[in-house]
């Protein structure tokens, strides 16, 4: 039996040994290198967004449209999941005591399918880049028909193509973890870590949610290539869209931040020299969030003049979601609390995660509230509200993951005094860029519009700053890890020990 008190079930990812990487560890860098690359290309999207919203004089509105489209699919479908599967893959075999993967082949198969997805969804912007004339796909990551039944060209096919790659994709690495965890297991179950707790949650959750997805999909892309009438033409009905597409995206929204709250909970615990407080209530509140966002996908809907008592129900049970939620970060805050903490980069990021997962989060319960979700629903409250969730909560959980693992990855310290930098940069900019969408949106003022009134013209110009910082940060990010993995100082095989830690200095002795 493991004793978790003192060890790091997750801080022990097997090294390579002379030369061999276990596959386990392979398919989960893999799926890190991918993720980091389409983070760069949807954080590209985002800058040009930011850019036309400022000079609109520099795109057509029709290029807006396209690019909020590819920028939300990307960070969503290409990077923030390939990020946690990577994650998951790399740390969780070794964290349940297993030597291997069950079901390898379904994990080597789930990461040659991401390139293929990243061609299909990318495949407009592709196209032009090789000089083609493909009209984009400029539906928004939601599909809306009749929309997306309308828009004739076959980019929205090639993406749509691309989602089931993306489906099938994650359905084998949810199957191949939880088959993993259930078969190769060596730890009692209360006893694994809530970063395999909450991939385990993940997992499952993606099983039962992604096949709709892909059954959505399947049917939109029959309406647009064989006429049928599933969400088009007289028989067809929109709604049932709306329907399918929100009972899968609701919560794929908990398989993005499940995870990033185990990355959270493990490396507050562990910089606070102690055991999360109230380590098994925050399991059993990672299963209820995962049985309860089966429940709540008509909070996205409310605009849809459903019937007012289904509209009170789903209100209610999407505030119920928010009592598990903030169990989660009051044990965060308890454990802070009394610990001896020591501000690592991991531990930084971590903390600004916190704060940005608390502002996300009460922004997100007035949207449930039936009468304000209905006003704000269409504006920029709505995307200052989730980007404080994906971009600050679930992007720098990401970082912080990637701060906590790459010594035990690579072997190798990255510069610490770069990384301070670097979270400082892109916990201001998000902070900056998205707090001014919030005033826009508390404004009025609708998203998914390329064009304004001159009166909303000083606020987007702040959000523009603020997203140029994130951009020059992330810039940081991506030199100090390339040039450190290559030469670093070397990192010892328990990198993370109360008397370790990059040295800040590199003429220091031990
Ligand atoms: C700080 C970096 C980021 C900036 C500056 C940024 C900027 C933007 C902008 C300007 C829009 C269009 C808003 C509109 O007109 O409605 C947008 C939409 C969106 N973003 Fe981001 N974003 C960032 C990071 C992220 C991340 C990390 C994720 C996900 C993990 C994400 C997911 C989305 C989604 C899903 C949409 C909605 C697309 C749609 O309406 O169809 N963004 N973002
Ligand atoms: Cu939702």
């Amino acid at each position: 039996m493991i004793e978790m008190e003192g060890t790091d079930p997750v801080g022990t990812i097997a090294r390579r040994e002379g030369g061999t990487e276990p596959d386990y560890r392979r398919i989960g860098r893999r799926h890190l290198q991918f993720a980091l690359a389409m983070g760069a290309w949807g954080g590209l999207d985002a800058l040009l967004l930011r850019t036309a919203l400022i000079a609109p004089e520099l795109l057509p509105a029709r290029t807006y449209d396209a690019l909020f489209t590819t920028h939300g699919v990307t960070m969503l479908f290409l990077f923030a999941l390939p990020a946690i599967w990577g994650f998951a893959y790399a740390v969780v075999p070794a964290a349940v005591g297993a030597d291997r993967l069950a079901f390898a082949r379904a994990g080597r198969l789930a990461l040659r399918l991401l390139p293929a997805a990243a061609l299909g969804i990318r495949a407009g912007a592709i196209g032009r880049l090789l000089g083609l004339e493909v009209a984009p796909v400029a539906t928004g990551w939601t599909f809306y028909p009749p929309l997306s039944t309308r828009m004739s060209n076959p980019a929205v096919d090639l993406a749509l193509v691309g989602l089931l790659a993306v489906v099938a994709s994650t359905v084998l690495t949810a199957g191949c973890l939880l088959a993993t965890v259930r078969r190769r297991r060596t730890v009692r179950w209360l006893d694994l870590d809530l970063f395999t707790w909450s991939v385990l949650t993940a997992a499952a959750m993606a099983v039962l949610s992604f096949p709709v997805l892909a059954a959505a999909a399947v049917f939109l892309l029959s309406d647009r290539l064989l006429a049928t009438g599933f969400f088009a033409g007289s028989t067809g009905s929109p709604l049932l869209w709306q329907h399918l597409f929100w009972f899968f995206a609701h919560p794929l929204v908990y398989v993005l931040v499940l995870p990033p709250m185990g990355i959270v909970s493990h490396v507050v615990a562990r910089f606070s020299g102690r055991q999360l407080v109230g380590r098994r209530t925050a399991i059993y509140a990672t299963l209820a969030i995962g049985v309860l966002s089966f429940t709540v996908w008509g909070h996205h809907m409310f605009a849809t003049g459903m019937d007012p008592r289904a509209r009170i129900a789903f209100m209610y049970v999407t505030l119920a979601v928010a009592l598990p939620s903030s169990i989660k970060a009051f044990g965060w805050l308890a454990t802070l609390w009394r610990g001896t903490v020591r501000l690592t980069a991991p531990m930084e990021t971590s903390i600004a995660a916190i704060g940005f997962f608390t502002v996300g989060g009460v922004t997100g319960v007035a949207l449930a509230a039936v009468p304000l979700g209905a006003i704000y629903n269409g504006t920029h409250y709505v995307v200052a509200h989730f980007h404080f969730m994906l971009a600050g909560f679930v992007g720098l959980a990401v970082l912080a993951g990637a701060y906590y693992w790459f010594p035990l990855l690579t072997g190798r310290w990255y510069d610490p005094r770069l990384a301070a930098l670097h979270l400082r940069l892109t916990a201001v900019g998000i902070a900056v860029a998205f707090a001014a969408l919030l005033a826009l949106g508390l404004a009025g003022l609708p998203r998914r519009a390329a064009t304004y009134p001159a009166a909303y013209a000083p606020l987007h110009q702040l959000a523009t700053v603020g997203a140029a910082l994130v951009a020059v940060g992330q810039l940081l990010f991506v030199w100090n890890l390339l040039r450190s993995a290559r030469s670093g100082p070397p990192a010892p095989v328990d990198p993370w020990a109360a008397d370790g830690g990059p040295r800040r200095t590199t003429t220091e002795s031990p």
